[in-house]
């Protein structure tokens, strides 16, 4: 998969070299291109921002250094690819569809993904209706919570979709037991020793009963999803 990032602060995403996405991106399984914004501005200081017209408080990121920038990395990657090459846009913004493990899912099946991370007040709307010339174009937010800029909500993207891709993640079976992949929190887990500090693994988990190991799990996943996120259960659990 190829990852374009778009952002004033590219530094932001150094960390991708670290760790699991690092090995990804070492063995050829992710393509990750972070790029400078500004590399797409022309005047002496470099501007992307302005006041917003209307009105209002903050700055409002300049139209013509994102159209620039949108439009060198579709062509690039059209000129690099043999077929289907139009990439998907992501606009992390609070004021997006809700990313959540179904998106990341889906994401993790695409070619080409370009994130731009916008910061100030948010980007000029037209940037939006001319990177959807450009490919398929969507806004992501990660939640009900307003962050400075886009970019620590495409890290949280880049990770939760990187590590769905066969390969990235060692064994395939972690990914299968998490939470939110049967629309259910994890259940608990415990390691040795049995006994610590006076508080005890559950004697279940030590009985070496698979059927009753895998009843109690359930169990377990069903009382925490009802106590903490009750939002996920439908009227049948
Ligand atoms: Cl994607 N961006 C910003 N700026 N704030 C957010 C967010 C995104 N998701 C939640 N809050």
């Amino acid at each position: 998969m190829r990852i374009d990032v778009v952002s004033i602060f590219p530094a932001f995403f150094d960390v991708l070299e670290v760790s699991l996405l690092g090995r990804a991106r070492g063995n050829g399984l992710l393509d990750v291109r972070v790029h400078d914004l500004r590399d797409w501005a022309h005047d002496r200081h470099r501007t992307v921002d302005d006041t917003p017209y209307g009105g209002g408080a903050g700055m409002v990121m300049k139209p013509e250094p994102w159209g620039e920038a949108l439009e060198a990395i579709a062509v690039d990657a059209g000129l690099a690819a043999e077929t289907d090459s139009r990439p998907l846009f992501l606009f992390p913004s609070p004021a997006g569809e809700v990313f959540t493990q179904a998106t990341a899912r889906e994401l993790a099946g695409r070619r080409h993904l370009v994130f731009g991370c916008g910061r100030y007040e948010g980007i000029d709307e037209r940037v939006f209706a001319h990177a959807a010339s450009l490919g398929e174009v969507r806004l992501v937010s990660l939640g009900d919570y307003v962050l400075n800029g886009g970019e620590v909500a495409a890290m949280a993207m880049i990770e939760a979709i990187a590590r769905l891709i066969p390969g990235v993640v060692g064994n395939p079976a972690s990914l299968v037991e998490e939470s939110h992949e049967d629309g259910l929190l994890e259940y608990p887990s415990y390691t040795k020793p049995a006994s610590w500090r006076g508080l005890e693994v559950p004697p279940v988990l030590l009985s070496g009963n698979h059927g009753a190991i895998a009843a109690w799990r359930r169990e377990q996943q069903l009382v925490r999803t009802r106590d903490r996120r009750p939002d996920l259960l439908s009227d049948e659990d």
